[in-house]
């Protein structure tokens, strides 16, 4: 029996790792780096413009061997091979996992069903940059004749969160006369708020959405619709110059009255939270321009030629996930904090949230069972410093173990006199305090009080990684996107789950639309849910007829 069929806690080196675990948790990170003079060098690497510092988490000598067998045991390489030849690896939806064509340079090729997807690819993204040309330079005007000066995509979920997250970590690089908004919410607050200083004449609707039918997305390109109809004067013509879409599915893009000129395609072997880089990155190609956008999308290749050639040993993404591994699986942790110290990236924990916990966050294998361990952490974060004036406090002191990411840069994009080297020096202090602490008796050198001695020991011994890089580029923000989508692909093949389908998004979906028309009817329905559901159904009604 092949060790891939065995189940994750059966295989050898997940046995392995078990007893290393207990073999080894007495050691904490002060005595691992007292033994060894070299363990920073060791255990840092240096690849694709990023530099990774692991040597702070509670790791010994054999616990990256045995953690690199275990994905042998797990078959990733086969994945990695299977996701690059197109397979359909997304089993439950019968679909293939590209995303990775999505940034690679024509002349690849790159199949599903046999078609080499990468000229559609080029095709999207040349059709992409004709139409970003046209709104930088003002060609493209609007129905009065006025040039384009507001941007609004709508959209919800993976069809949101990398559009923003990429449109705040690129500003510096952005057309500073051109203003971006982005609605998702079906909370009309949403619209009001985004467009209320809005000259319609003025405004373009980027309404993205890969199927077309997401009832947040829809009802606000309704409002967007009415809110531009009214502001031009009513007459129906003005859609087609003031509406684009981003979809693939042409029917109902037609259907809402879009040019289909005017939409840009994407496929279904791109999942939502992978579509970034697609033409859902729309918003993000007029915001820093076609030259740049290749700049990212080249990032985004240099990664993924990384993940699939490196050795597993020296591969960026595979040690971060193996860590998360054994910090989720080995350690008990139930979190991952995503700090950059950049505020550029302000969005990207919140980017992060959908890629690793609606990938990873399965409690089925593959084949359907159920699992025995932990699967995807809770990731979260904030950007540094911000976040230590509040809960590192838990971090630091908590009852809890969680690990860190820190991201940092050498180059600030704004420099403004210290700013940088204060910046800098609290990740650097943040991590060395987290891995080392303070003992009672240095506290208690330092003069401090029998009875505070307890409230101001720092245990320590709390495991992070620094990624260093030298500043926040389009190419250096591909880098990390693609960086962290093969940490979830790597952890996904290890905790044997599926990492490309969602049904509890598609259960929300499917919930709301039923309760809909029990708010809206004129008369109280029959309800028929639970007797809690039924209740504030009926107190929602009563309290909204109350004036
Ligand atoms: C992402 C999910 C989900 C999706 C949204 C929007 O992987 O599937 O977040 O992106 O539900 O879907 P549409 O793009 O189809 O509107």
């Amino acid at each position: 029996m092949s060790t891939r069929t065995l189940s994750l806690t059966r295989r050898p080196a997940w046995k392995a790792l078990a007893a290393h675990h207990k073999k080894i948790q007495g050691r904490t990170l002060r005595h691992l780096f007292a033994d060894d003079p070299q363990r920073a060098k060791r255990l840092s690497l240096e690849a694709v413009g990023l530099f990774l510092d692991y040597s702070k988490n509670r790791i010994a000598s054999g616990t990256m061997p045995l953690l690199l067998k275990l994905a042998r045991e797990s078959g990733l390489r086969g994945r990695i091979d299977a996701m690059f030849a197109g397979e359909k690896i997304n089993l439950t939806e019968n679909r293939a996992v590209l995303h990775v064509a999505l940034r690679a340079p024509r002349g690849v090729v790159l199949r599903v069903d046999g078609k080499n997807v990468v000229p559609d690819v080029h095709a999207v993204l040349a059709k992409m940059e004709a139409f970003a040309q046209r709104i930088r330079r003002g060609t493209w005007t609007g129905h009065t004749g006025k040039r384009i000066r507001h941007i609004v995509n709508i959209g919800i979920g993976g069809s949101d969160l990398g559009p923003v997250m990429a449109y705040e970590a690129l500003k510096h690089y952005s057309q500073r006369g051109l203003n971006f908004r982005f609605v998702s919410n079906v909370d009309g607050a949403d619209f009001v708020e985004a467009v209320r200083d809005l000259d319609p004449a003025e405004t373009l609707f980027i309404v993205s959405s890969k199927t077309f039918t997401t009832q947040e997305t829809m009802t606000n390109a309704q409002s967007a619709r009415r809110w531009l109809l009214r502001g031009l004067g009513g007459n129906p013509r003005a859609v087609a110059k003031h509406f684009v879409a981003v979809s693939t599915n042409a029917a109902k893009v037609e259907a809402f009255g879009i040019d289909p000129a005017n939409m840009f395609g994407f496929w279904d072997w791109v999942g939502g939270r992978y579509s970034m880089d697609s033409a859902i990155g729309l918003s993000t190609m007029l915001a820093i321009g076609p030259k740049q956008y290749r700049a990212m999308l080249a990032g985004f290749h240099e990664m993924d030629e990384h993940f699939r050639t490196v050795p597993f040993e020296r591969n960026l993404p595979v040690l971060m996930a193996l860590l998360s591994v054994w910090n989720t699986n080995f350690l008990g942790a139930e979190t991952v904090a995503v700090l950059p110290y950049e505020n550029y990236l302000k969005r990207f924990p919140a980017y992060l949230q959908q890629l690793t916990m609606e990938s990873n966050g399965k409690h089925v294998t593959l084949e359907g069972r159920t699992v025995d361990y932990q699967t995807s952490p809770v990731y979260w974060g904030e950007p540094g410093t911000n976040g230590q004036h509040s809960f590192y406090q838990l971090i630091h002191q908590g009852t809890r173990l969680i690990p860190c990411d820190f991201i940092a840069f050498a180059h600030a994009l704004t420099p403004l006199g210290a700013h940088h080297d204060l910046l800098l020096a609290n990740v650097f202090a943040q991590a060395e305090a987290l891995a080392f602490g303070k003992t009672a008796a240095e506290v208690r050198a330092e003069g401090v009080a029998e009875s505070l001695v307890p409230h101001r020991v720092f245990e320590g011994n709390r495991p992070s990684n620094t990624l260093l890089a030298a500043r926040l580029t389009p190419a250096v923000l591909g880098r990390l996107v693609a960086l962290y989508e093969h940490i979830v692909f790597t952890q996904g093949a290890i905790w044997s789950v599926n990492p490309f389908d969602q049904w509890g998004v598609e259960l929300g979906k499917a919930l709301a639309q039923r309760i809909v028309p029990e708010l809206e009817s004129r008369k109280l329905p029959r309800l028929q849910h639970d007797s809690s559901t039924n209740q504030l159904i009926r107190r929602y009604r009563a309290l909204r007829a109350r004036p």
